[in-house]
């Protein structure tokens, strides 16, 4: 067996019975696909994650990526690449394109579920997929001849990057200083120093299509500050024949470190430097617009969503080795008898602490896993939508609210519950022989690339919240309370109702506490820092209240299910009901004392002198 525990189950109860794709399956923008082919997917897709994926998740790691400096060349593992060519033989990459370049019209609900299925069993492999998904940007936004590129990129399999961070420029990638100076041919050459770029070379791929922020430089080009005057190059590792693909010449994009870090092995992290080897590093602007962060933020709001379902990935089978372990595991007696030196030694299951561990662990994957696909279905919509020519913003808006919530709660409370997962082992958690000391170290990252947690937080409060004016989140509060007042509800769950009730009032609270400080910074501009120390807060507690949310929904589902006799799945459903019990029971109370901290803000914290700390 190898390390992947997936949760087939789980994500066809979601897409089923919770959010009931099958009513879009077979018209509009999804006619290509019906509830067999969907469920195919999964299946298929399980058994190549569990099986070839899975495979080479611990050589990736223990061998990791390999730097020649003498040809500044990246070579993965074997295995590595073997699992690489499984997935892209299957040609799984089309799960995620438009139909207009050969994608299979599926719902993004279902793409997403994909994806959970591969990032959980080796986050690196799909990583390197994205060839083919970065070439839609071309697709979208390039000239008829960069349009050509993209369906190169698919056809011919090629790798692709997104390249930001400088060495100044990580969080504030405004500072950037990289510049693109324009050549009478109308191709730019670029001259600067980026790192930590995922992907940047690898020896699995003919080619490499690198998606670069810069400065333009040139005749009658605006200098502009800050992000707003970056744009967007393409530089491939090789020119290549625009009409083939076939690759020619080394452009001048070179890869001249590769990072040593705490996980993700695989996942070669570079830095690159263009212009600097003698051969200029030569790029096209995409589609002819200095329009550069614009268009790199859709790029960037996908990958947002892929880092956070690939830390959900993580924390699920984290949370199901856990509990299979904790089956087996047979030590101590029974609390009630431990008195009783003689009393029968019992398996861990059996201690109140490692329930409640597990039962948290469970409550935030299988929450956290609602909530990704409860944005994935605004995707739906604007997909749908886009199709039928309606009116898409509404839906465009509450998905830009969720992605801060699926990228910033979910990479962290993933990586807290699976100190959780790991605890849950013992001492033998601690050991390479398990597979969640692995998951800790390769999910640390999700919290921090594509925008750190307080980054996500900001994004979340000034951006989503404040300039949407709370429309989006005004959407989703309205839903919420829907549920809480709908007169059908099961009595069953009534103080669960009730628990959800305060969370929402409670989350509203700290809501209007941070508005209070935000308008009070007009007349003392300090009061700002006030929103900056507590946004972090604000958006985990978004984050429970959703959770908590989705969780009561379920569970409403599984009694209905549970009283039309569940059979084989009685289990599952019964879990359903324990978990909404006892997240809304042990951890949406927390959110009163989160609201009074926020209420009791002030800014001491700001005027102690740096020496303090
Ligand atoms: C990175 C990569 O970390 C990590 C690994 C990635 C690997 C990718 C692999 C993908 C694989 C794919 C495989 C597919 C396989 C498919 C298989 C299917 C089964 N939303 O607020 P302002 C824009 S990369 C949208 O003034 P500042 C907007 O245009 C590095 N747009 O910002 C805005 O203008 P306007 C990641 C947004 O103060 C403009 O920016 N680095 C948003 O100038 C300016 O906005 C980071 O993420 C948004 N949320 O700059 C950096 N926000 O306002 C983090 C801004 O007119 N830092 N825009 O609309 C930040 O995000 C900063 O807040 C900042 C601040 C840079 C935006
Ligand atoms: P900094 O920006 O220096 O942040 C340091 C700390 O300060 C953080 O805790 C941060 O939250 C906090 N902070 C900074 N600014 C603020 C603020 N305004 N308000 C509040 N807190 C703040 N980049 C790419 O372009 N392409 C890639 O493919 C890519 N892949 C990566 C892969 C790996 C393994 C790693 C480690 C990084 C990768 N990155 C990539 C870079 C990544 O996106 C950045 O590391 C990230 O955006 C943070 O930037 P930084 O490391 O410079 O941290």
């Amino acid at each position: 067996m190898g390390h992947y525990k997936s949760n087939v189950r789980d994500l066809e109860f979601n897409l089923f019975e919770v959010l009931k794709v099958q009513d879009r399956l077979g018209k509009g923008a999804f006619e290509q696909s019906d509830q067999d082919t969907v469920r195919g997917v999964l299946s298929e897709l399980n058994d190549l994650a569990t099986g070839p994926l899975a495979e080479s998740f611990v050589e990736g790691d223990r061998k990791g990526a390999h730097f020649d400096p003498a040809t500044h060349s990246v070579t993965l593992p074997e295995a590595f690449k073997k699992s690489y060519q499984a997935v892209m033989d299957g040609e799984w990459w089309r799960l995620g394109l438009p139909d207009e370049l050969g994608g299979y019209g599926i719902p993004p609900t279902v793409t997403w579920s994909a994806a959970e299925l591969i990032l959980g069993a080796n986050p690196p492999i799909y990583m390197y997929m994205a060839g083919p998904n970065f070439a839609t940007i071309l697709w979208k936004n390039g000239t008829e001849e960069q349009k050509k590129w993209a369906e190169l990129m698919i056809e011919r399999g090629w790798g692709a990057t997104m390249v930001l961070t400088e060495p100044d420029a990580g969080s504030d990638v405004g500072s950037g200083r990289t510049k693109a100076v324009l050549q009478e041919d109308g191709t730019w050459h670029l001259d600067g120093v980026k790192r930590f770029i995922t992907s940047a070379d690898q020896d699995m791929t003919e080619n490499i299509m690198h998606l670069v922020l810069a400065r333009p430089e040139g005749p009658g080009i605006e200098s502009k500050p800050g992000t707003k005057g970056l744009s967007l190059f393409l530089l491939p590792k090789y020119h290549f024949d625009g009409e083939t693909g076939e690759p020619g010449e080394r452009n001048g994009v070179y890869v001249t470190n590769v990072e040593h870090k705490m996980g993700i092995n695989a996942s070669a992290t570079c830095e690159v430097t263009f212009g600097q080897h003698g051969t200029p590093a030569k790029g096209w602007l995409l589609g002819d617009v200095h329009d550069g962060i614009a268009q790199m933020f859709q790029v960037i709001e996908y990958a947002r969503m892929m880092v956070g379902t690939k830390a959900i990935a993580t924390l699920s089978t984290g949370y199901l080795n856990a509990l299979d372990y904790a089956k087996e595991r047979v030590q101590g007696a029974d609390l009630t008898r431990s008195t009783d030196k003689t009393a029968p030694r019992v398996t861990i299951t059996h201690h109140p602490d490692v329930r409640r561990a597990l039962m948290l662990q469970k409550a935030y994957a299988e929450g956290l896993r609602a909530i990704y696909l409860y944005t994935a279905d605004f995707q739906d919509q604007i997909a749908q939508g886009q199709h039928d020519g309606s009116d898409v913003s509404l839906a465009e808006a509450v998905n830009d609210l969720l992605l801060p919530i699926v990228k910033g709660v979910g990479s962290e409370r993933a990586y807290e519950m699976l100190t959780h997962s790991l605890q849950t082992l013992g001492g033998s958690g601690f050991l390479q022989d398990y597979p969640i000391e692995q998951y800790i170290r390769d999910a640390k990252i999700d919290s921090l690339y594509e925008g750190t947690t307080a980054i996500q937080a900001q994004d979340f409060f000034f951006r989503k919240i404040v300039r949407n004016k709370g429309q989006a989140i005004g959407h989703v509060a309205a839903e919420i309370q829907k549920t809480l007042e709908n007169s059908d509800a099961d009595e069953r769950l009534k103080e669960e109702r009730e628990l959800l009730t305060r969370a929402l009032g409670d989350v509203q609270g700290q809501l209007g506490t941070l508005f209070e400080f935000l308008t009070s910074a007009q007349e003392e501009i300090k009061n700002i820092y006030k929103v900056g120390q507590h946004a972090v807060s604000f958006l985990m507690s978004v984050g429970d209240l959703l959770i908590g949310w989705k969780l009561l929904q379920q569970a409403e589902i599984a009694l209905a299910a549970l009283d039309a006799g569940a059979g084989k799945d009685e289990s599952f459903y019964q879990g359903k009901v324990a978990v909404a019990r006892f997240f809304a029971k042990n951890v949406l109370p927390e959110l009163t004392g989160r609201r009074k901290i926020i209420e009791a803000a002030d800014n001491s914290l700001m005027e102690l002198d740096e020496s303090v700390f």
